[in-house]
C-alpha cells in the first residue's frame, strides 16, 4: 500500500496546482502585458504559501469532492488574499516596502496601479466563482460560494478586521479585542477557505460545518499567534518582515500581552482546540491534523 503523502509533499502539490490556476486566470484577462496585469501577477505569482487554497483542497477532498471541482474556489480565495496583501502594504495602511522578499506592489509599480491591481484581483475572485469550471453538482453551489466569500472578505469579515486593527494602532488592546481583530482580519478568510471546500463537497458536509468552523477558528488564531511570535523572535525566512524588531512590542500582539512563553502556550492551546474539533468529524482528518501542527511550528 502507498504511504499517504507527507505534509510538505501535499503543500507543494497544492501550491503548484494553485499557481497554475492563478496564472491561467490572470493570463485570460484582456490587455495582456499591460501594467495593470503585470501588477496583478506581481501581487499573486511571486511567492506565497497558498495556505488558503490548501485548506479548500484538503477539506473538500476529505468530504468527497473531486480535486478538479476545488480548483475554482481555491483560486478565488487566493485572489482575495493577494488583493488584501497588496492593499495592506499601501502607504495608507501598513506602508511596507517589501513582501515575500520583493518590492511591494506600490513600490514595484505605483500607488494607483497597486490600488487598482488589488481591486481587479478582488473582482477576479468573484469572476472565477461565477464562471470557473465546476461539475454539474458543484454548479448548483456557485451562489452559496459567492455569498460565503463576499461575507468573509467584506464588512463582516476581513475588511472589518483591517479597520479594527488600524483603529487599535498605538492603543492598548486587551486579549478579547485582539482576538476579535484577528478573528476578522485573518481568521474570516481562513474559515472561508475551509467552508468553500465543504460547500464544494455537497450537502453531506452540512453536518460537519460546526466542527469545521471550530477547527478553522482555532487554526486561524493560531496562525496569527505564530505570526506575532515570528515577528518578535525574528525566526522568520520572510524578508521584509520586521525581524526581531521593536514593532512587535509597540503593537498589541500576543507576545506583548502574554509574554513570549505565554504566546507559545496560547498557540499550543489553540492547536489542541483544533484537534478536538477534528475528533468529532467522522472522516479522515489526517491532513487537517498535520496542517494544524504546521501552523504553530512554521518558521515563515
Ligand atoms: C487590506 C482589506 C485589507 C485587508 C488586509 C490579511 C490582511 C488584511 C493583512 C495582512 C497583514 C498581515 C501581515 C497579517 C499577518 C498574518 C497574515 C495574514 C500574513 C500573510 O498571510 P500568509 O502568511 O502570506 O498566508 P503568504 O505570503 O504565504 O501568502
Amino acid at each position: 500500500m502507498n504511504n499517504p503523502p507527507s505534509l510538505s509533499q501535499s503543500l507543494k502539490y497544492y501550491q503548484e496546482r494553485s499557481n497554475q490556476q492563478l496564472a491561467h486566470w490572470i493570463a485570460a484577462q484582456p490587455f495582456a502585458g499591460h501594467t495593470l496585469i503585470e501588477a496583478m501577477k506581481h501581487g499573486t505569482l511571486l511567492g506565497g504559501k497558498r495556505v488558503r487554497p490548501f485548506l479548500t483542497y484538503v477539506t473538500g477532498q476529505m468530504l468527497g469532492a473531486e480535486c478538479a471541482d476545488l480548483d475554482t474556489p481555491a483560486a478565488a480565495v487566493e485572489c482575495i488574499h493577494a488583493y488584501s496583501l497588496i492593499h495592506d502594504d499601501l502607504p495608507a495602511m501598513d506602508n511596507d516596502e517589501l513582501r515575500r522578499g520583493q518590492p511591494t506592489c506600490h513600490i514595484a509599480f505605483d500607488e494607483a496601479t497597486a490600488i487598482l491591481a488589488g481591486d481587479a484581483l478582488q473582482t477576479l475572485a468573484f469572476e472565477i466563482l461565477a464562471d470557473g469550471p465546476l461539475s454539474p453538482e458543484g454548479n448548483t453551489r456557485r451562489v452559496a460560494m459567492i455569498k460565503e466569500l463576499a461575507q468573509a472578505s467584506g464588512a463582516a469579515g476581513m475588511c472589518m478586521g483591517q479597520v479594527l486593527d488600524l483603529e487599535a494602532e498605538g492603543k492598548h488592546v486587551d486579549l478579547l479585542k485582539l482576538k476579535s481583530i484577528h478573528k476578522h482580519k485573518t481568521g474570516a478568510l481562513i474559515r472561508c477557505a475551509v467552508r468553500l471546500g465543504a460547500l464544494a463537497a455537497g450537502p453531506k458536509s452540512v453536518d460537519v460545518l460546526p466542527q469545521l468552523d471550530q477547527y478553522a477558528e482555532a487554526i486561524g488564531l493560531a496562525f496569527q499567534v505564530q505570526d506575532d511570535i515570528l515577528d518578535l523572535t525574528g525566526d522568520t525566512k520572510t524578508l521584509g518582515k520586521p525581524q526581531g524588531s521593536d514593532l512587535a512590542l509597540e503593537k498589541s500582539t500576543y507576545p506583548a500581552l502574554l509574554g513570549l512563553e505565554g504566546a507559545k502556550e496560547k498557540a499550543q492551546q489553540l492547536y489542541q482546540e483544533a484537534l478536538q474539533a477534528l475528533d468529532a468529524i467522522p472522516y479522515n482528518t489526517h491532513q487537517l491534523e498535520v496542517f494544524a501542527r504546521y501552523i504553530i511550528e512554521r518558521n515563515n
